[in-house]
């Protein structure tokens, strides 16, 4: 089924999950300024049609792996905002108890295996993830976001072809951003993505990201796929980065004028907007609404981890390393 022809519960929840991201992250930057986060953070706003598609086509038990820009992963895949929130703060109440920070949020309950300051290192561990799935029989599947820098680091080459001999059930979502860090992507990557998987005999999509509705049918098809038995898929998808590459670059590599276009006609959430409007599919004060409570929601989140405790001294060496026996 076409996510338009969800119930309207489902399509506000759409837009629910993209302005939260998109909130989040506006709102990230702004308490960067005030220097009482700790460290520096990759912003995901723009990208937010991608994650919000992808994740709509999951199950909740089923596995996401994330990258150094994964705020947006996290909340599409159900992560609690006011963790996270509290992680970035540093606080005893963040996602991993203030002692990871933006890189490295994880909730295993939510089937989020990690964001990861490691360029391209998710990839394999989706592998891992998808082959327990597989040896398991649960029929879950696995995504790996990556970026189109992450396309040149050669892990990614030996994480399609375990993916394809083993028919693991995998989807590779590539997040075309145009950059890595401040390199255009036209510089330094040849060929095509979509044809380098293709050469491991692996299915390809190519999506346009700013299209939340294209990337979950496009996600969709891969998932049916990656639960029959049908193994991998690559998703090549073309999405705008609103900010620099992290909190503190000033991003003059890109023009003014690359940038003002982006925003002005590469902005998911506008587009959102006008296409279920247009369909008639919800009103403006639907909307309107969704956004008054993301407002408030992201009030609050904030409020509360600028109250929550620092994590205890003590705590320092527990959750360091995981106790198998
Ligand atoms: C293995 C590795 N090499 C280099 C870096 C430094 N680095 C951090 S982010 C980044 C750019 C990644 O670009 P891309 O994969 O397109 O992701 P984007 O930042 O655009 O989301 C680089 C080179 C790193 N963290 N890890
Ligand atoms: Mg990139």
């Amino acid at each position: 089924m076409s996510a338009l022809q969800f119930p309207r519960e489902r399509i506000i929840g759409i837009y629910r999950s993209m302005r939260l991201i998109r909130r989040f992250e506006e709102r990230l930057m702004e308490e960067m300024s005030t220097g009482d986060i700790p460290g520096n953070t990759h912003l995901y706003a723009g990208q937010e049609a991608s994650a919000v598609g992808v994740c709509l086509a999951l199950r909740e038990d089923d596995y996401i792996s994330s990258t150094h820009r994964g705020h947006g992963h996290s909340i599409a895949k159900g992560c609690e905002i006011d963790a996270m929130m509290a992680e970035l703060f540093g606080r005893a109440t963040g996602t991993c108890a203030g002692k990871g920070g933006s890189q490295h949020i994880a909730d295993l309950r939510k089937g989020m295996l990690g964001a990861n300051g490691i360029v391209a290192g998710g990839a394999p561990i989706t592998c891992g993830a998808a082959l327990s799935a597989k040896l398991r029989g649960t029929e879950q599947v696995a995504v790996a976001f990556a970026g189109d820098g992450a396309m040149n680091e050669g892990v990614m080459a030996e994480s399609f072809n375990l993916a394809k001999i083993w028919m693991l059930p995998i989807i590779f979502v590539i997040e075309n951003n145009g950059y890595g860090e401040a390199t255009a992507n036209a510089h330094v990557s040849a060929g095509s993505f979509t044809r380098r998987a293709e050469g491991y005999d692996i299915p390809t999509d190519e999506v346009d990201g700013t299209d939340v509705f294209a990337v979950y049918e496009a996600t969709r098809v891969a998932v049916e796929r990656a639960r029959t038995g049908g193994g991998p898929t690559l998703l090549h998808i073309h999405v705008p980065r609103y900010f620099g590459h992290y909190s503190g670059d000033p991003d003059t590599y890109r023009s003014a004028d690359e940038k003002g276009e982006m925003r002005k006609n590469r902005d998911c959430l506008r587009l959102f907007r006008s296409r279920v409007e247009g369909a008639a599919l919800l009103e403006g004060a639907d909307l309107d609404q969704v956004e008054a409570e993301v407002e408030d929601q992201i009030n609050q989140a904030v409020a509360a981890a600028r109250a929550a405790p620092r994590p205890d001294a003590a705590a320092l060496h527990t959750d360091v390393y995981v106790k198998y026996m």
